[in-house]
């Protein structure tokens, strides 16, 4: 099982936009372990997005994703993140396939709803970034054995 951070950011908070992408997640089979509504200080968006350093859209991300309040959590499935990620669509909203979170509603380059991490070493860090101990939960989920088959012992 891996985890992944996930962030609804500003824009699916003002687009009224929360319910129906966390919803997906959910139906999906994800289990979500930890889900709350803060705002990312300039500092911490900089240090979430240190690979975009120095690019062009740099500075605009940064005032983007720190410009209003946005929802994090952290999804736990088997290839969280490959699967939440092709669950976003490609980054730009007018290229993302029809299906896809950005695809369905977002049409912008920057404005794209969502983030999704991208490698397991990304996902603990970020997570690391938004989330204190106390704040992510390990519980059972009582239909896990309808959303995989561990009947032989491994996840299937
Ligand atoms: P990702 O979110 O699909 O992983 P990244 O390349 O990591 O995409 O870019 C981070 C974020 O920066 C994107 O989600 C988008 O909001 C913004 N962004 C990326 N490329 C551009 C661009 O060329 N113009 C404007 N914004 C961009
Ligand atoms: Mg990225």
């Amino acid at each position: 099982m891996e985890r992944t951070l996930i962030i609804l950011k500003p824009d699916a908070v003002q687009r009224h936009l929360v319910g129906k992408i966390i919803s997906r997640f959910e139906e999906k089979g994800f289990q979500v372990t930890g889900l709350k509504m803060t705002r990312i200080t300039e500092a911490m968006a900089r240090k979430h997005y240190a690979v975009h350093e120095g690019k062009d859209f740099f500075k605009p991300l940064i005032r983007y994703i720190s410009s209003g309040p946005l929802i994090v959590m952290v999804l736990k499935g088997k290839d969280a993140i490959e699967v939440a990620r092709k669950m976003m669509g490609s980054t730009f909203g007018s290229k993302a396939e029809s299906g896809t979170i950005r695809g369905d509603y977002a049409v912008s380059t920057r404005f794209n709803l969502v983030h999704g991490s991208d490698s397991p070493e990304t996902a603990e860090k970020e997570i690391s970034i938004f989330f204190k101990k106390e704040e992510l939960f390990d519980y059972n989920l009582n239909d896990l054995q309808w959303i995989y088959d561990m009947s032989m012992g491994d996840i299937v």
